[in-house]
This record gives C-alpha cells, sequence and structure tokens, in this order.
C-alpha cells in the first residue's frame, strides 16, 4: 500500500493534519506497530490515517470484535507492551468487551480504541450512541474520550503510560467522529525513557532475613510484563537458593516448567498434593502474582492475616509476624502498592517493577536453606502427577499430551481458552523456558484462537499451538479466516468431548444426571478447517496423534486437530461417574 504522502508530516509543523492521521502518527510515535481492527463508518478517518501511514502500523482486519480484543490482549501479554485494538461504537464496542476484562484481570497493557458519535449529538440517544467512560468504567484501567484532535498526542501518550506502567491495564479511548476530521497543527509526543520504581534494599534485606529463618517456602510467580533478562534473574535467584516454586493460575510462562524446583501451577484444577503443601509453607515469596480468588484457592490458602496453615496453627500465631523460630506468612512483591495487602496481610510488602526485583534479589548473597528435603518432596508430588494414568477409551490425553511435549518446538506458544480441557497441559506438559503459555486468568471462553493468531502475529515464524475445547471453538473460530488473511499459521488442537464439559461437571456433583443446557451438536471440526484452506485431523486413538501432528506441522497452513475424547472422563482427576458418585475431585476444573 503506497503512503499518502499529501499528509506525511509527522513532526510539529505548520502543515495540519487531519485527526485521523494524527491518531496514526501517534500510535507510531508510541510505539504501537500493530492494529487489530473489525472496521466501522465510526473511525474511517482513523482507517485513513493508517492507510497514510503504510506498513509502519500492521493493521489487522479481524471477523469478530471479541476476536480483534483478544488478539490485542495476547500480543501485549507476550510482549509486555501494547497492541492497539479498533472497533466501531455501540455493537462493535459491546462485542469488543470482552477482551477488555480479560485484559483487566490478567493485567495487560492494552489499547482499545472505540469510534464514537459525532460529538455534537451527544445524548440524543443517536445510532449507536453510548456513553464509553459510564460503559467501561468498572472494566477498564482508565476510560477516556477524545474531541478535540489537538489532544490527541497527549492522551494517547497518557493512555500507553497508564496501561504499561504499575498493575498494567486496558485503557479504552473513545473517538469522537468528527473531531477525526478536523486539520489540526499538533506536534507528536515522544516517549519518554522513564526509569521503573527499584525495590528497596531495606525492603530485601528483610526478606533475605525471613528467608534465612524459613523451614519450608515456596514461591509463587506470576504478573506480567517480564523481560527475558527478568525471567532469567527471578531463575538464577530461586534456583540457586533451591526454593520450590509454583506459578500462578496460568502464568506458566514465567517460569521454566523443567527445572528441578518448579512444582507446579496454583490456580483452579491444581494438583490437590499440592494445594495441601502449600498450606504448609512457613514462607511464602508471591513474586508478581496477586493472590487472586484461582491462585489462592477461593481465598483460603492463607488466612487474612497473610499466614499459611503453617502460621496460623503455629503457636502464638498472629499472622503477619513471626512465630517462633521459623517465619510465617507471605513476602508480596508486587509493582503496584495498592494490590500488597489486598485481601491478605503480608509480613512484609515490596513495591517494584518485577524485572528489577528479580535484578536486586538475583545479587543478593546467597544463603543455604535448610529446606532441601522440602523441596524435593514437593518437586516428587509434581513428577508424580505427571505420570500417566489409565484411562478409559481409546485416546488417552495424558499420553498424547507427553508427546506434544516432546514434538512441540522448542520456541512454540502455546494459548488456552476456557475449560476443563485446560487442565491436560497444566498437568502433563512442562513448558520449557523457551516455550510461552497463555490463557484468559478470568476464564473468559473464546479466548484461545484469537489469542493464537494473536501470538503468530507476535512472533513470526514461530510454531504456535492452541488449546480449545469443542464449545470454545465455536465461539471465535471463525478468525480462522483471519489466519489466512494474515499468513499465520497456528495449531489448534479441539478437545471435543460433545459438551460444555465445564458446568456438566459442576452440573453431575450439584444435580447428579440432571442433564441441563450443556450437551453440545458439533460440526465436524476438521473439515471446518479445510472449508477455510487449511489442514484438518481427526485423533481418536493415543497413537493417533503424534503423527496427526506432524502432518499438521508439514502442512505448514493452519491447522485442527480433533481430539475425539471419551466424554466420560470429565476432567484428568475425575470420571462422571465418579463425580455422580460423589468420589471425583471436582476443583480440577479449569474455566
Ligand atoms: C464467555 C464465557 N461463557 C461462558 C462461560 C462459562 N463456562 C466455563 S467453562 C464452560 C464450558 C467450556 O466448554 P468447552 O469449551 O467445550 O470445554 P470443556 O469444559 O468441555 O473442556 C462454560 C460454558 C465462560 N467461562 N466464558
Ligand atoms: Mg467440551
Amino acid at each position: 500500500m503506497a503512503p499518502d504522502t499529501l499528509n506525511s508530516t509527522t513532526t510539529g509543523s505548520a502543515a495540519t493534519r487531519p485527526g485521523g492521521r494524527v491518531l496514526a502518527d501517534a500510535l507510531i510515535a508510541q510505539g504501537i506497530d500493530t492494529v487489530f481492527a473489525v472496521p466501522g463508518e465510526s473511525y474511517l478517518d482513523v482507517l485513513d490515517g493508517l492507510y497514510a501511514v503504510g506498513d509502519r502500523i500492521r493493521l489487522v482486519t479481524c471477523r469478530f470484535e471479541a476476536g480483534a480484543v483478544n488478539m490485542a490482549e495476547a500480543y501485549g501479554k507476550l510482549k509486555g507492551r501494547p497492541a492497539a485494538a479498533m472497533v466501531t461504537r455501540g455493537p462493535g464496542a459491546c462485542h469488543g468487551a470482552i477482551g477488555v476484562h480479560i485484559a483487566m484481570q490478567d493485567s495487560t497493557p492494552m489499547l482499545l480504541f472505540v469510534g464514537q458519535i459525532p460529538f455534537e449529538e451527544t445524548d440524543r440517544d443517536s445510532f449507536q450512541e453510548v456513553d464509553y467512560r459510564r460503559m467501561f468504567g468498572p472494566l477498564a484501567k482508565w476510560v477516556t474520550q477524545i474531541d478535540d484532535a489537538r489532544r490527541i498526542p497527549e492522551l494517547v501518550a497518557h493512555a500507553v503510560d497508564v496501561a504499561t506502567t504499575g498493575r498494567p491495564g486496558p485503557v479504552v479511548i473513545a473517538l469522537s467522529e468528527e473531531m477525526q476530521k478536523h486539520r489540526v497543527d499538533v506536534p507528536d509526543l515522544p516517549r519518554v525513557p522513564v526509569y521503573a520504581p527499584q525495590p528497596d534494599p531495606a525492603g530485601l534485606a528483610a526478606m533475605a532475613d525471613l528467608l534465612a529463618r524459613s523451614e519450608r517456602p515456596l514461591a509463587i510467580l506470576g504478573g506480567t510484563c517480564w523481560t527475558e533478562e527478568g525471567r532469567a534473574a527471578i531463575t538464577r535467584f530461586l534456583v540457586e537458593r533451591n526454593i520450590p516454586t509454583a506459578v500462578g493460575f496460568r502464568r506458566q510462562s514465567v517460569y521454566d516448567g523443567t527445572l528441578d524446583n518448579f512444582v507446579g501451577d496454583l490456580g483452579v484444577g491444581s494438583d490437590p498434593a499440592l494445594v495441601a503443601r502449600a498450606r504448609q509453607a512457613d514462607l511464602v515469596l508471591a513474586i508478581g502474582t496477586r493472590l487472586g480468588e484461582a491462585t489462592s484457592q477461593g481465598y483460603t490458602l492463607f488466612d487474612h492475616a497473610g499466614a499459611t496453615g503453617a502460621g496460623a496453627a503455629g503457636a502464638g500465631a498472629t499472622g503477619a509476624g513471626a512465630t517462633g523460630a521459623g517465619a510465617t506468612g507471605i513476602v508480596h512483591v508486587h509493582p503496584d502498592a495498592s494490590e500488597i495487602g489486598r485481601v491478605f496481610r503480608p509480613a512484609l510488602g515490596i513495591c517494584a517493577e518485577l524485572n528489577a526485583f528479580a535484578r536486586a534479589a538475583a545479587a543478593l548473597p546467597v544463603q543455604a536453606g535448610g529446606w532441601a528435603g522440602w523441596t524435593s518432596e514437593l518437586r516428587a508430588l509434581r513428577v508424580q502427577g505427571q505420570a500417566v494414568p489409565a484411562y478409559p477409551g481409546a485416546l488417552n490425553l495424558a499420553e498424547a499430551m507427553h508427546t506434544l511435549q516432546r514434538l512441540a518446538a522448542p520456541d512454540a506458544v502455546f494459548t488456552s481458552d476456557a475449560g476443563n480441557f485446560a487442565t491436560w497441559p497444566a498437568r502433563f506438559m512442562a513448558f520449557a523456558d523457551g516455550q510461552r503459555l497463555i490463557g484468559p486468568t478470568n476464564g473468559a471462553m473464546g479466548y484461545g484462537v484469537p489469542a493464537g493468531i494473536g501470538a503468530a502475529i507476535a512472533y513470526p515464524g514461530r510454531q504456535v499451538v492452541v488449546f480449545v475445547g469443542d464449545g470454545g471453538m465455536l465461539m471465535t473460530g471463525q478468525e480462522i479466516a483471519t489466519c489466512f488473511q494474515e499468513g499465520v499459521a497456528p495449531i489448534i488442537l479441539v478437545f471435543n468431548n460433545g459438551m460444555y464439559g465445564t458446568i456438566r461437571m459442576y452440573q453431575e456433583r450439584t444435580y447428579p444426571g440432571r442433564v441441563s443446557g450443556t450437551a453440545l451438536t458439533n460440526p465436524d471440526f476438521a473439515r471446518f478447517m479445510e472449508a477455510f484452506g487449511g489442514h484438518g485431523e481427526v485423533v481418536s486413538a493415543t497413537a493417533e496423534f503424534g503423527p496427526a501432528f506432524e502432518r499438521a506441522v508439514a502442512s505448514g497452513k493452519p491447522a485442527l486437530i480433533e481430539l475425539r475424547m471419551d466424554p466420560e472422563q470429565i476432567t484428568s482427576r475425575a470420571t462422571i461417574t465418579q463425580l455422580q458418585q460423589g468420589t471425583g475431585v471436582v476443583k480440577a476444573a479449569c474455566t
């Protein structure tokens, strides 16, 4: 596409630019290089501005606003810097809202631009009119509206600052229609190097002191915007001290799951044995993670005074402080001070940018802890939990996941939708240092496929594998068309159990045998993919999986592998019959 030379001025000068062009230039100035969009006449001038800047911004045209915003969210989650999504007013904004909720709960930097009605028509309930400050107020980190084109550079720059600092999150920017056309003379604003908040040395010393007195420490890692350097530093800190390390809900990307001190994930669907041990930890290093509902096992892992079961049971435990010779409680490290102590009062809080904290922690003197036995015990549980059990049916998904781990590229990016199927990779795979796994911590179905496309666009050339259920596949599966449009080729694994399995699981536990609203009649998924021009496979038996995956990779096309599951095996830890009899592990769900 030929850039429009008529409007090519990008720095302050006497030349005027229309608002739509100022916005495109403001995105470039703030380092935004990718926009995921479903077009609307409400932001025609911005689309024209994007046309004018040519390939300096990649414009990805999507099929559904939820797909577009999920792609932008996944891009931001992986890159640690925001992409933009653009949607039209009213209906487009409503469809796209899911991605704002995901970005907020996941602490993902993201910008969502919404075309707005002409300013002069405000409050007439005019065509597609919505007040976005009210609509997105509780969903987004910040919502603004640009009514004057001269303020575009200022407000876009601030939006990026808000989205990327402290606890990162989504910013929604409504764009009044008329102002997009106004020609203004306004300079672009540069990005400013801002040095991140460093951890206070006194806080680090206090942490080291607590650690020295601990007998059973446990690290829980989470958060977003980790850099490669930050991850390497926190790994060094934890490995050198042999501290057992778990990740929070769907935060497998933060830590190398193949390391000997990795003990699993704490979230919905965790190994009950790990959860039991986490309750026995006397010191929890919560690094970057929010101690949210899923990670804290429904807010039960600690008491509100911040003591673990070990601390609460200890003689004279008062919660936040030390009891006896050992340390009890939480050290909470988070970039946003208001997250520290939000639900659980920690023994110690350290507010710092995570990579800065990791660097400083790795530089602390290494003291040998007395917890080697504790670490090996937790690691043994993790290894034991990954052993392949016998399951009913011809397709053993535990074994298929082991095969996937063997065959996947060392730098593969995995994206997950929400549903029971997610327990299979979480339990049976170990995600290596070069690999990433992302999913929606708010349990949003419809995330997996668009996230896979966002990942493939964020990391050109890397293998992308999507985990999704038969339910989630048809929520946003039409975005396969976007794969072809953009020339990306994720491999989609559809776990087909013919039902909204997670809900059926709860149903069977609460109302055994009374199946209501959870059965699904599905299409032929492989042919669905073939209809777009992609590669389709059906796997019904364990031995078929490896060759099917290899054929999918070799095809070089977007590929879909339908995994025909035995519906009786409702999770990796329970059958429907067990649930009906009240003997299955129900918390193995992974919404
Ligand atoms: C957008 C959205 N709608 C509904 C739900 C509630 N919900 C959670 S899991 C689930 C079923 C998922 O079904 P499927 O994708 O087939 O995966 P399965 O649980 O069968 O493995 C539903 C309906 C949700 N989490 N998100
Ligand atoms: Mg299903």
